[in-house]
């Protein structure tokens, strides 16, 4: 076959594109190898280190919300009582900072993305979300990382609430990705159909951020 010649889509292009545009909540699942557990250009720290633009807000359990919005049939603004009524679960993960830094098990307790995204229910449209927070941080990611299986709201960390500067109340962990899009406080959660940049990403960095295919900056 000639080289410019488009190649006829074979049974299993057409079966992997299929499998891809109906497996949105089944991607994410992280089956490495060990030897693959740290990305490249990363190294290993012992203690967490705490990034974010400066503004720490002071949130209270009783003024706290989490929104829901966008291309989904159910919009959710939860408050704290509601957020604690979903069902709660555990996650261990491994952290990886852009600015190179790597935490390996982090024991996480919260709500998993995809339980709440059951209560939610995204339209097929969905393909992206944009993340909103409470010191005015945003960050952008497609849908099916976002639910990733491991992907959580987490409310504790090591059995203790996450602090105020780790982005307690609740804070997302998304472990499969750079650590920039697991946003702190997090505010709303907003489902649309074209990805839009939130902070970093307008400013430089990756619009998805794969850690083990170093997405960093824009021009990766
Ligand atoms: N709301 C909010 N979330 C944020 C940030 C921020 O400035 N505001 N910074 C991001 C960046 S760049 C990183 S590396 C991690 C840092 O989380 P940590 O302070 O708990 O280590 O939070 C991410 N989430
Ligand atoms: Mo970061």
């Amino acid at each position: 076959m000639a080289e410019d010649e488009q190649a006829p889509e074979t049974k299993l292009t057409s079966t992997k594109r299929r499998c891809a545009a109906a497996g949105k909540f089944l991607t994410g699942r992280i089956a490495r190898p060990e030897t693959d557990r740290l990305p490249p250009g990363q190294h290993l720290v012992k203690d967490w280190p705490v990034l974010d633009l400066g503004q720490q807000p002071h949130l209270t359990l009783e003024s706290w919300r989490l929104d829901v919005t966008g291309l989904v049939e159910n919009s959710l603004s939860l408050d704290w009582s509601a957020f604690q009524a979903l069902p709660q679960s555990d996650s261990l993960s491994d952290i990886h900072c852009v600015t190179t830094w790597s935490r390996y098990d982090n024991r996480w307790r919260g709500v998993a993305t995809r339980d709440l995204l059951d209560q939610a229910m995204p339209m097929p449209e969905a393909e992206y979300v944009l993340l909103t927070s409470y010191d005015g941080y945003t960050t952008n990611l497609p849908l099916a990382d976002f639910a990733a299986e491991d992907a959580i709201l987490a409310t504790t960390w090591e059995g203790e609430p996450i602090t105020r500067a780790h982005g307690g109340p609740m804070r997302l962990i998304v472990p499969h990705l750079y650590f920039w899009k697991s946003a702190k406080w997090l505010r709303r959660i907003d489902l649309r159909a074209a990805d839009a940049a939130g902070f970093w990403e307008r400013n430089g960095y990756h619009m998805r951020g794969d850690p083990w295919s170093e997405e960093r900056y824009s021009g990766d």
